[in-house]
């Protein structure tokens, strides 16, 4: 065993985004690139002596590599114990819930989420504080400070260690422990919904369709549908984690999750559809012909948690990001609790969930989650729609249709232009920028403009401020249009444009959502200038 340090020299670029650090497999490949991430998390940390990790991702191409490479790195930084999932495996939500359970001094997540995977697609990789959730930005700065100037790296000449069976094994003198990466999951899911009730409604013939996309949620999903609550095999479909997820985006959105869109919006629609990401950490649900959008999910999921064992006494507070609908913000006026505005990302659920200021927290990407972990957590928004299905004996179109009857409706869209050139993009966001304040007080095609600015976030808990987090235009209506560019794609641009119109209990709840929104569409296209400056008359992805 030999403690070897190792000369290196900065990349550009090793900024943690809206999620991590994420790049071409190619680029990590490169010499000592994920070593330089790796030792600036360490550096940043004030050293690794003693601590503990949780160390695991969502199984895509070069997983297992990097895997090796941090364990060797952790032991000659003085780690003294690193939790791993079987196979490198743990979804996001999983590796929350174990550095929770295990009280470790954090973990580090291997995933780029949504993103493709294999040798020519994306890797990612995160640090996790103690309390499970993503690092927040004090920290994702301090690491990114460590990446400009590291100079050497520490690690321990040691062999690649069997990850394929459980067990205690050394690298070093650290000890590894090789873990079911859904075990501890599984537990603290049983701890919150009724298990019971939830096996009745498949014993009764609810059909679901759960699909995994081939990725990190299919041994969960397998085991806890098909497993413990009973649903017939075959419930969960692409149930198998590949490295390059089958060739497909692991996103579910209505284009890359198109087989489920399918077959919920066709003849034999069974009762309820639902798909999650790369990780697991994102889902998607659907009714009979009814896409539920992840704002909505949110609301409703908040208006009806105390359906579910886990969340019986009811909700400290809702918290939901910026761009996100406003429909759960009336869940919380009608509960008499407060509603959080955050910008994107979930680590700005982080300080409001570890001071039970808020319990249930979600966003517009298909993320939903809860004070159980401090990730978004697809499958637990599964299982409590599952919960609530089968308390209210209602299947979702009804759920939503008798929410909007009390709540009115946010109808909501979001419309993606990916891949654009990045200085064209930037460019975009400035001229907009520009011009916000001039527009308030404006009319265009029948609506004014009542605010208009560039957010910025005063953290409740810590006082720390993020500004520079999106675009809004508000106007009298109570609509509004919101433009960012994303922050977790790894090629060129991509432009966001979050659409948003309100329509009270009583009125026109029923409507086609982007017949809804026309206005808005054709309003932001005017005002961001977008086919004009992208030479794009469509989005690319409209979610
Ligand atoms: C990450 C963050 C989310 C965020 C999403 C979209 O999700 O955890 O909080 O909403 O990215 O970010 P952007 O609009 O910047 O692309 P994930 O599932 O990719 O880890």
């Amino acid at each position: 065993m030999t403690l070897q340090t190792i000369d290196t020299k900065p990349y550009e670029g090793q900024k943690p985004g809206t999620s991590g650090l994420r790049k071409k497999v190619k680029v990590f490949q490169q010499p000592h690139y994920l070593a330089n991430f790796v030792q600036s998390i360490f550096n940043a940390l004030g050293g690794m002596t003693g601590k503990t990790l949780v160390v695991g991702g969502d199984g895509r191409y070069y997983n297992r590599e990097a895997i090796q490479i941090i364990l060797k790195m952790a032991a000659a930084n003085g780690v003294s114990r690193v939790l791993v999932g079987r196979n490198g495996l743990l979804s996001t939500p999983a590796a929350s819930a174990v550095i929770r359970k295990y009280r470790t001094t954090g973990g580090i997540v291997l995933s780029a989420s949504h993103n493709p995977g294999g040798p020519d697609e994306d890797f990612g990789i995160k640090y996790n504080i103690g309390n499970g959730g993503p690092a927040p930005e004090k920290i994702t700065d301090a690491i990114f400070a460590e990446t400009k100037t590291i100079s050497n790296y520490n690690i321990l000449d040691w062999p690649d260690i069997d990850l394929a069976t459980l067990g205690d094994k050394l690298v070093g003198d650290m000890a590894v422990d090789v873990i079911d990466p859904v075990a501890d999951y599984q537990e603290l899911m049983q701890t919150l919904f009724d298990f019971r009730a939830i096996r009745s409604l498949f014993a009764s013939g609810f059909r679901l369709r759960f699909d995994a996309m081939s990725a990190a949620t299919g041994p969960y999903a397998r085991a806890i549908l098909e497993g413990a609550l009973g649903a017939p095999a075959g419930t969960v479909v692409n149930g198998e984690p590949l490295e390059d997820f089958g060739h497909h985006h692991p996103d579910p959105n209505p284009v890359h999750a198109k087989a489920l869109f399918d077959l919920m919006y066709g003849p034999d629609a069974p009762d309820m559809g639902a798909a999650s990401d790369g990780d697991g950490d994102r889902n998607i649900v659907l009714g009979k012909a009814l896409y539920v959008a992840p704002s909505d999910s949110l609301a409703a999921l908040a208006a009806n948690a105390h359906l579910a064992p886990g969340y019986r006494t009811g909700l400290k507070g809702i918290a939901r990001s910026m761009p996100t609908s406003g429909a759960a913000d009336r869940v919380a006026a009608k509960l008499g609790i407060p509603a959080f505005e955050t910008p994107t990302g979930w680590k700005f659920f982080g300080n409001l969930l570890d001071a039970d200021m808020a319990t249930i927290c979600g966003e517009e990407s298909a993320g939903t989650g809860s004070n159980h972990v401090r990730e978004k957590d697809g499958l637990w928004a599964v299982l409590l729609w599952l919960n609530i299905i089968a308390a209210r004996g209602q299947n979702i179109p009804a759920i939503m249709r008798e929410h909007w009857q009390t709540y009115g409706r946010n109808y909501y869209s979001r419309h993606d232009y990916e891949v654009l050139d990045t200085t064209l993009a930037n460019d975009l966001m400035a001229a907009l920028r520009g011009k916000l304040s001039s527009l308030v007080g404006q009319n265009f095609r029948g609506e004014t403009v009542a605010g208009a600015d560039d957010f910025a976030y005063t953290d409740p808990v810590d006082g720390s401020v993020s500004s520079g987090q999106g675009l809004r235009i508000v106007f009298e209506s109570g609509s509004r249009i919101v433009i960012r560019l994303s922050g977790t794609g790894t090629e060129g641009a991509t432009l966001r444009v979050y659409l948003e119109r309100y329509e009270p209990a009583g009125g026109n709840l029923g409507m086609e959502t982007q017949e809804a929104l026309a206005t808005m569409i054709a309003l932001a296209d005017e005002l961001a200038e977008i086919t004009s400056r992208t030479g794009r008359s469509e989005p690319s992805v409209v979610s």
